[in-house]
């Protein structure tokens, strides 16, 4: 059996990191769809750099929980036949041991050099401008995918989904496209595990409620026949 996973922010809430739709959605009082956009940086680019550099700082003091692992053991499991397909910037999914992640909005961890086009791992900050390894050019910007911008890889991922049996959305608010439009790509059986109603819970053929860290382990061990 072939499976997508989508997975949003709400996967990695119990790790300790904010979802868009926290702190009633705002970050230091802007709204982030309006921080993670690309006019934002032409404008404020310290304030976009802070954004991210902030995010990356946490991120190296949270670790993967309980719904990460549960689709570590899955991929261990069926190999080839899960894809996780993820909205997420952290990595959070790898440092479980999944290692078919793809993330279509970047990755918080890398940086992308305007002026050369080089992607570099980037555990450090950018705001202070550091120069690209590989041209030396004060051009680095966060190697995500910004409102108005194109996500990554969409052309393997239209397929997955066009080819999967299963498809599964955890953790995600269904309010951002194209991974909102995505359980209307899917052909065959679908599932949403996710704490609340998401905008496209209607969608699925069948939704379950709860906390990621208790449904996903529990989908997987049903999928894997020990529940
Ligand atoms: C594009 C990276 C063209 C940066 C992000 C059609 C209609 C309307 C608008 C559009 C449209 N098509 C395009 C648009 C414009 C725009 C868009 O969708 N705007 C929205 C606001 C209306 N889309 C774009 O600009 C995209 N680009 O479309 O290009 C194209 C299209 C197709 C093919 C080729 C070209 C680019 C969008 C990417 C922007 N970058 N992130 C960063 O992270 O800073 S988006 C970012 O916000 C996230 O990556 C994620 O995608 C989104 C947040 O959503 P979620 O992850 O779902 O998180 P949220 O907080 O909303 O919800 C959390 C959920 O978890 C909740 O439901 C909650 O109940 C649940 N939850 C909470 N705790 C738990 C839990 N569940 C389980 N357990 C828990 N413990």
């Amino acid at each position: 059996m072939k499976i997508v996973v989508l997975t949003g922010a709400g996967i990695s809430a119990e790790s300790g990191l904010a979802t868009f739709r926290d702190a009633d959605g705002l970050w230091e009082g802007h709204d982030p769809m309006r921080v993670a956009t690309p006019e934002a940086f032409a404008a404020e680019p310290d304030l976009v750099h802070r954004f991210y550099d902030q995010r990356r700082a946490r991120l190296a003091r949270v670790e993967p929980n309980a719904a990460h692992r549960a689709l570590a053991r899955l991929e261990a499991s069926v190999g080839d036949d899960l894809l996780v397909v993820t909205q997420n910037v952290d990595d959070l999914h790898e440092r479980a041991g999944s290692e078919r992640v793809h993330h279509m909005h970047g990755r918080l961890r890398s940086a992308w050099c305007v002026a050369c086009g080089e992607r570099h791992d980037w555990e450090e900050t950018l705001g202070d401008r550091p120069p690209c390894p590989a041209c030396g050019s004060a051009s680095l910007r966060p190697d995500v995918v910004w409102f108005g911008e194109i996500p990554y890889g969409m052309d393997a991922v239209e397929e997955a989904l066009w080819e999967c049996d299963l498809f599964v959305a955890i953790g995600t608010s269904g309010q951002v496209y194209p991974a909102a439009a995505f359980v209307h790509w899917a052909r065959h059986d679908t599932l949403e595990l996710n704490l609340d109603a998401s905008s496209t819970s209607s969608d699925f053929a069948q939704a379950r409620r709860g906390p990621a860290t208790e449904l996903v382990p529990a989908w997987v061990d049903e999928l894997l026949g020990s529940a």
